[in-house]
């Protein structure tokens, strides 16, 4: 009689949980998008081992270590060249950033543009909530004009910077929106910028409860993209993010152009054509 074929168990989002528990302040937002990013990988059938969580430094750059998979916590700001050193040396594999809006738009900000230009096949998901948190609170980026704090005593002075104009004015190929207090929606933006080929920006919007609870002030802004909104218009999405009066959230913009991994591809690396069964050995051996 012949053998029943062996069928892969389907993984459920708890599977992607790592033993290392949360250690966020109770309430943080970044609960609702680590939900999100279990969620979006069990929809996927992610496999743990072909997948990376690469993110800088920060209270939402803990997050690699909650998630079980392959991770990698690098230095404050560095999580974009890393992640996409990561996806040139195998591009068979997943690769997801994670971070603050500090750790991104700050000392990281350059290398948003950059990363950007290049279209890697990686997805950025910036838990933004407009302050540095592992820090105890200080002013960042994103933080409101006249925002109070010990490194801002009178109030900050600076304007905060539009990280999706930002994203989208340096050529970015796929732009969302989320909110950490809509998990379900979150999900969805994942699912969708890890499937496109190229760089997923995603801007979650992640209230600190410790030091900036924006909760009640951002819920009720929050609001779909208007009916009939084509995201493939880019200055449409301008339009959009400049908006003084709420918080809208979606995708904002969606375009397919050559992938930073397509153009490496072409460049003929020897160990390009064994992606797929990556010999580490091999690599050690080319570099000796
Ligand atoms: C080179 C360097 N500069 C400064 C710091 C201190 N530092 C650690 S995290 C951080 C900012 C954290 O804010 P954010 O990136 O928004 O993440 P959050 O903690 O809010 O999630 C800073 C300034 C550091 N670790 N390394």
């Amino acid at each position: 009689m012949a053998r029943e074929a062996k069928t892969k168990p389907k993984l459920l989002p708890k599977d992607y949980k790592s033993k290392v528990k949360p250690t966020w302040c109770p309430g943080c937002g970044d609960f609702g998008v680590l939900a999100s990013l279990y969620q979006a990988m069990a929809r996927m059938e992610l496999d743990p081992a072909r997948t990376v969580v690469v993110s800088g430094i920060g209270c939402s750059s803990r997050l690699p270590f909650f998630v079980q998979t392959y991770g990698f916590q690098t230095a404050h700001g560095r999580v974009l060249p890393v992640a996409i050193g990561v996806k040139i040396a195998n591009p068979a594999l997943t690769v997801i950033a994670v971070g603050g809006d500090g750790d991104g738009f700050s000392i990281g900000g350059n290398h948003l543009a950059h990363a950007v230009r290049r279209n890697p096949d990686i997805t950025y998901v910036v838990m933004d909530n407009e302050v540095y948190g592992l820090t105890k609170g200080q002013t960042s980026p994103t933080s409101p004009l006249g925002f109070k704090t010990k490194s801002t005593p009178y109030g900050s002075s600076d304007a905060p910077i539009n990280p999706m104009a930002w994203a989208l004015a340096s050529g970015v190929s796929f732009a969302a929106r989320g909110f950490s207090g809509d998990p379900k929606h979150l999900t969805d933006l994942i699912v969708a910028g890890v499937e496109h080929p190229g760089f997923a920006f995603i801007q979650a919007m992640s209230p600190c409860p410790t030091f900036y609870n924006t909760f009640d002030l951002w819920r009720p802004q929050i609001e779909a993209l208007p009916e009939g909104y084509d995201p493939g218009d880019r200055m449409q999405a301008l339009s959009q993010v400049f908006r003084d009066d709420g918080i809208p959230v979606g995708l904002f913009y969606r375009q397919e152009r050559p992938t930073l991994d397509s153009h490496t591809r072409v460049t003929a690396h020897p160990l390009r054509e064994e992606t797929e069964d990556f010999d580490v050995q091999a690599l050690l051996e080319m570099y000796r």
